[in-house]
């Protein structure tokens, strides 16, 4: 596993370095926090899958990297990594996997147990910007050590005595953290231009408060989307808890909100096992959360025979299920739930 420090001198030697980064606040602010600290990259966010595959190899090309890497997205395939000719670093808190030829970075490789999240070692590498560490820590629901220095600095953000959850659902920080999630799930273009906005904005207040015109316009876009997830939200709120899950599907075409829908109902029904669909053509995309239990292996036991898959983190998963073996992977799940808490 490579160093922070060696991880720092490639970026320094390289003159066209091409970040690519998951779809959410956690590979977002890996992401900005490079790009700034360095003043060089670009950055192709990698939306609606977690896999690098050798589809992507055209988009790279355009590019002419001289340096990959590749922050917070869990899966890697060799075919993909024998086809790239460039050093590749990959930044990832995932389960790791053993793909020849990349350079890792993960901190599960060290400690088996520690999973911080992505953004927490991309502010480790460059050590500025604290507000953007801050929002992808506390977005990927983790309370970081440095978040004292946080609220000394950024006042009115967070209570650094607030749980994890609190902070996420209740704070300034979380509605950054949210805000973030939301300009997300814009169309490329607008993507584009608040990322480009992001990677020269000086402070989370110009967004919070809409001070600047780039702040304006960063809020404005996540409030577009905030409206249709609201109505998604309220709906999930009313679901009651079926015994010791919680069950939520919806249909939508344009947008996937089942993590930060599942995330929600969580902080609701801390006791229970959340699992949140999104039916889009003949599959559902789901998410599974749970604070009492490791779900990730209920879920690996629960699509044993059925055509979907799925992966994570241990309290946080999800996947995509054929539409037709959904009910069954439910009934899977409730299974697997009551032998495990036996
Ligand atoms: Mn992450």
């Amino acid at each position: 596993m490579l160093s922070l420090s060696q991880i720092r001198k490639f970026i320094d030697k390289s003159e066209n370095p091409l970040i690519i980064f998951d779809d959410d606040p956690d590979g977002l602010c890996s992401f900005l926090l490079i790009k700034r600290a360095f003043n060089k990259a670009n950055g192709y966010v990698l939306k609606g899958s977690p896999y690098v595959t050798v589809d992507l190899l055209d988009k790279i090309k355009d590019f002419y990297p001289d340096l990959i890497l590749i922050l917070d997205l869990p899966v890697l395939t060799q075919e993909f990594a024998d086809k790239i000719n460039v050093p590749m670093i990959w930044i990832d808190h995932h389960p790791p996997l053993d793909i020849k030829g990349v350079h890792r970075f993960n901190p599960h490789l060290i400690k088996k147990t520690d999973s911080r999240p992505t953004t927490y070692w991309c502010y480790k590498l460059v050590k500025k910007d604290i507000w953007l560490a801050a929002i992808g820590n506390i977005a990927d629901w983790h309370k970081p050590d440095f978040l004292k220095e946080f609220t000394k600095k950024y006042p009115g953000l967070a209570n650094e005595n607030d749980k994890t959850e609190d902070l996420l659902f209740k704070s300034e920080l979380g509605r950054l953290a949210k805000i973030f999630f939301l300009i997300l799930k814009n169309n490329t273009s607008i993507i584009d231009k608040c990322i480009s906005l992001l990677s020269r904005i000086d402070s989370p207040y110009e967004i919070l408060n809409q001070e600047t015109e780039a702040g304006k316009y960063i809020y404005s876009k996540a409030q577009k989307i905030w409206k249709k997830y609201d109505l998604i939200l309220l709906k999930a709120k009313q679901i009651k808890p079926d015994k010791n899950l919680v069950i939520f599907t919806y249909s939508s075409e344009s947008m996937s909100f089942t993590g930060e829908i599942a995330n929600e109902l969580n902080y609701i029904h801390k006791d229970k096992i959340i699992l949140v669909g999104r039916q889009k053509d003949d599959k559902v995309n789901f998410s599974l959360r749970s604070e009492v239990i490791k779900v990730l292996p209920i879920l690996e036991k629960s699509l044993i025979g059925l055509k979907g898959s799925g992966g994570g983190h241990d309290h946080a998963c999800g996947g995509n299920i054929d539409i037709n073996d959904f009910s069954k992977l439910v009934t899977n799940l409730r299974d697997n739930v009551n032998k495990t808490s036996k």
